[in-house]
């Protein structure tokens, strides 16, 4: 017998999906248009006004929002109500110094962590299940919206967040874990570290692995299936949307149902803007249907996908999002953590170091590695080794602080750093993801 957590509206016909976008995105904008004065200036710079929405093929009247535009709305002028009725926020980096932070109404929460169980159970999840979480937890919406979709299908869920791979095998072995969620590289480095300690994939009792937050490879699913002796599905969400659970792969892992009751989806010509008919390639933009606290409309994601309606043997109906199958800005997810360049040079800048650099990430051991090489000013350059160790030390801590992880920094002497011709070439990235 197949399982859903919310089977009429899971696998719904068309019309009816359709029926339902189309009543809550007048309600929606309606909403937006009145409580949201950042959107309604823009609404009302394109000329549009709530009453030119009446269903979803009107969506594409309404303005973009990008990621411009939460950092100059920052932090409270995309907020949909009042402070007082918002019960929680999340936040991941920004493209500069500024944060995106999201906000969250109870009812937000609730519907998010809906979507987090539906991917649950269509990973084969049930109160039966005991489930691992060790996605972050703390502002990345990873571990809370995880935490919270296991909380609703009733399943033992152990709040592992990340890191310490000793205790998550501890755990995972003596409490006989059934579902882990966590990155894909983590999940390859658990693995990894499960055969070095003369496990093998028979002992856990694992039976399925909820992956996303960052791009992985059919190879790497395959591996991590095979060292872990599970099902691998793969999850996606963003932190403008809700978090994780906006699109989940069901048992036929041919690409993402997208939520589309909560989340209305299109793909543009990331240059032009312009809609692309389905079954093309172009930059996913999601409006949310039903959101209070952050209701973004015709959000501009800066993943690249393709959309499908094609049937699904699963019985779910929802539209199918490929894996982001790369990005149309220039941001890195590096051991999960998004990474925009913008950010490493405002902070070279603040530091007082020329913006001549060079980012090189690769990933060895499943694990993504991180090497700044910077250029230093002749002044600071010095012979003795301790002086540039106690410099690299302290731009290592101003990363840090600024990015959430640290990369390695290299200084290297003034006009070394190859010199390009026509655009700077700023990142080497080894990792081959796409
Ligand atoms: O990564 C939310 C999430 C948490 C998704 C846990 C899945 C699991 P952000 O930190 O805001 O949110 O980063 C969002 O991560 O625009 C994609 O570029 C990328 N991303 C998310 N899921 C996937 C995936 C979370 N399954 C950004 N495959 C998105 C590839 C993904 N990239």
């Amino acid at each position: 017998m197949k399982n859903y957590y919310q089977k009429e509206i899971e696998t719904a016909s068309y019309e009816e999906i359709r029926k339902i976008q189309n009543e809550k995105i007048v309600k929606q904008v309606r909403y937006v248009y009145d409580n949201v004065p950042y959107y309604r200036n823009l609404m009302e710079k394109k000329g549009v006004s709530p009453e030119d929405i009446k269903s979803v093929d009107d969506i594409k009247k309404l303005p973009f929002l990008t990621k411009d535009d939460l950092r100059e709305a920052y932090p409270y002028g995309l907020l949909g109500t009042d402070l007082k009725n918002c019960v929680r926020i999340q936040s991941t980096s920004g493209t500069t110094g500024k944060r995106v932070v999201a906000f969250y109404t109870q009812k937000d929460i609730d519907m998010w962590e809906e979507c987090c169980a539906r991917a649950i159970v269509a990973a084969g999840g049930s109160a039966e299940d005991v489930v691992q979480v060790c996605y972050g937890y703390g502002l990345f919406t990873g571990g809370p919206g995880l935490n919270g979709g296991s909380h609703k299908v009733g399943s033992l869920t152990l709040p592992m967040s990340s890191g310490n791979t000793d205790r998550q095998i501890q755990f995972m072995m003596d409490l006989d874990a059934t579902i882990l969620c966590c990155t894909p590289s983590y999940a390859a480095y658990i693995g990894e570290s499960l055969a070095e300690r003369g496990y093998k994939p028979k002992d856990n009792k694992l039976k399925a692995g909820i992956f996303g937050a960052e791009p992985w490879t059919e190879e790497m699913r395959q591996g991590i299936e095979k060292s872990l002796g599970i099902k691998a599905y793969d999850i996606y969400g963003l932190t403008e949307t809700s978090g994780p659970g906006v699109a989940f792969e069901c048992e036929e892992q041919t690409g993402m149902h997208i939520n589309e009751d909560h989340f209305y989806a299109e793909i543009i010509d990331p240059d032009t803007g312009e809609v692309l008919p389905e079954g093309e390639k172009g930059e996913l933009v999601f409006t949310s249907l039903d959101k209070e606290g952050f209701p973004l409309l015709r959000y501009r994601t800066k993943d690249i996908c393709i959309l499908s309606r094609k049937k699904c043997s699963c019985g779910r109906t929802h539209v199918k999002m490929t894996k982001p199958l790369g990005r149309s800005d220039d941001m890195m997810i590096i051991r999960g953590v998004n990474v925009f360049p913008s950010q490493i040079e405002a902070v070279l800048l603040k530091e007082g170091y020329p913006p001549n650099y060079q980012i090189v990430v690769d990933r060895v051991n499943n694990s993504d590695t991180f090497d700044i090489y910077v250029e230093c000013t002749p002044d600071r350059f010095s012979d003795k080794i301790s002086d540039m160790q106690a410099q690299e030390k302290k731009l290592n801590l101003a990363m840090r602080s600024m990015l959430g992880i640290g990369p390695k920094i290299h200084l290297v002497a003034p006009k070394t750093i190859e010199r390009s011709e026509g655009k700077a070439v700023r990142v080497i990235d080894k990792r081959k993801l796409h």
